[in-house]
């Protein structure tokens, strides 16, 4: 690790990730049921078993696309199938969860009669990225945790379509060269990384503070010219020394937002993935990816904006809302933002 403060001789704590939600309970809220405790134990669970199969999946032969889009237009591959079900069934029968929205589905999920309704909301993009999974590029699981609104025997679309800043626990799991769980509950954000010769995550990114600024811009210019002006220009000021750093940014993208998020999260840099005239609201979208991560990084000391407004402030509209995102460190961030107040 480069530039971000969690480093060093801090890292490989050996503290598991279980032992420190508990301590983190036990510190934070001592009166806690430790039900959203015992929920990230059932994250972390579906993220092992979502990990193995990602790592295994040339040998077994389910790489590929099922043949079929999914309710964003976008072919569906095998393992985003594989990773959703994971998630859903290791999640619902937990008590701890009144409803699950997943990137992969048009509409909520509800928890079957059959299980406990709990006081907790869930969104997640099962495996982001996957569009590289047959060139074995680093991909991830994202997932945001809501406070259960609504009244009544199961939870509604209105428990996941809340404002980023009710969050009360986000992450993302990057499945790569290592297993890495990233989660922040508003305390601090933490990663751990998975052993695999004992199966558990280990603490390594203790209290993961994002640099103040980065050297890195990371954007798909091959959208340029359907950019606007703004967008454009910044872009520009990036790549020269017209920026407040004076000096040329170099260009990260992978292609894949997790992998794009954590890079910068601790070496320091800016993501962004603008309007433009294609997608006119953005590509990303605003429950499943932009708010937990804007979470993180806030929580990390970074900033998160859809170039005009907080993205934690941007009131959700639809399950499938798309937003502008630029995320990052924030003295990065808050200069382009300066490019879209005009
Ligand atoms: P896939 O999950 O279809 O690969 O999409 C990945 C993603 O949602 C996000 O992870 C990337 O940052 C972004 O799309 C990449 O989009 P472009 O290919 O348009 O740059």
């Amino acid at each position: 690790m480069a530039s971000g403060s969690s480093g060093g001789s801090e890292r490989a704590t050996g503290l598991t990730f279980t032992e420190h939600i508990a301590e983190q309970q036990h510190r934070l809220s001592p009166a806690a049921r430790g039900d959203l405790t015992n929920l990230l134990l059932h994250i972390m669970m579906a993220a092992k078993i979502i990990g193995r199969e990602t790592r295994k999946a040339a040998l077994v032969d389910i790489l590929g696309l099922t043949g079929r889009t999914n309710v964003q237009g976008e072919e569906v591959q095998k393992l985003d199938d594989y990773a959703d079900e994971i998630m859903i069934r290791n999640l619902r029968y937990t008590g701890h969860l009144c409803v699950m929205a997943s990137e992969e589905h048009e509409d909520v999920i509800q928890i079957p009669e059959r299980y406990a309704i709990g006081d907790y909301a869930l969104t997640f993009d099962p495996l982001d990225g996957s569009s590289n999974i047959d060139a074995n590029v680093s991909i991830g699981t994202i997932f945001s945790v809501q406070r259960r609104v609504s009244d009544g025997p199961s939870g509604t679309v209105a428990d996941v379509l809340q404002r980023g800043k009710n969050q009360v626990c986000a992450g993302y799991v990057i499945y790569g060269p290592s297993t890495i769980l990233v989660y922040t509950t508003g305390h601090g954000v933490h990663g751990f990384t998975l052993d695999p010769s004992v199966g558990e995550f280990l603490l390594s990114h203790p209290d993961i503070r994002t640099p103040e600024e980065g050297k890195i811009y990371s954007v798909n210019e091959g959208n340029a010219s359907r950019w606007d002006e703004p967008t454009r220009r910044l872009i520009e000021a990036f790549k020269s020394e017209a920026n407040y750093r004076k000096k040329p940014y170099t260009a990260r993208y992978i292609g894949s937002l997790v992998a794009d998020f954590h890079r910068n999260l601790l070496y320091g840099g800016i993501f962004l993935y603008p309007a433009d005239s294609k997608s006119p609201s953005g590509k990303l979208r605003l429950l499943p990816e932009a708010n937990p991560l804007a979470f993180v990084v806030e929580n990390a000391g970074g900033l998160a904006t859809t170039g005009t407004q907080r993205i934690l402030d941007v009131e959700p509209r639809r399950l499938h809302h798309r937003v502008p995102l630029i995320i990052g460190s924030r003295k990065d961030v808050e200069f382009a933002e300066s490019f879209y107040q005009t």
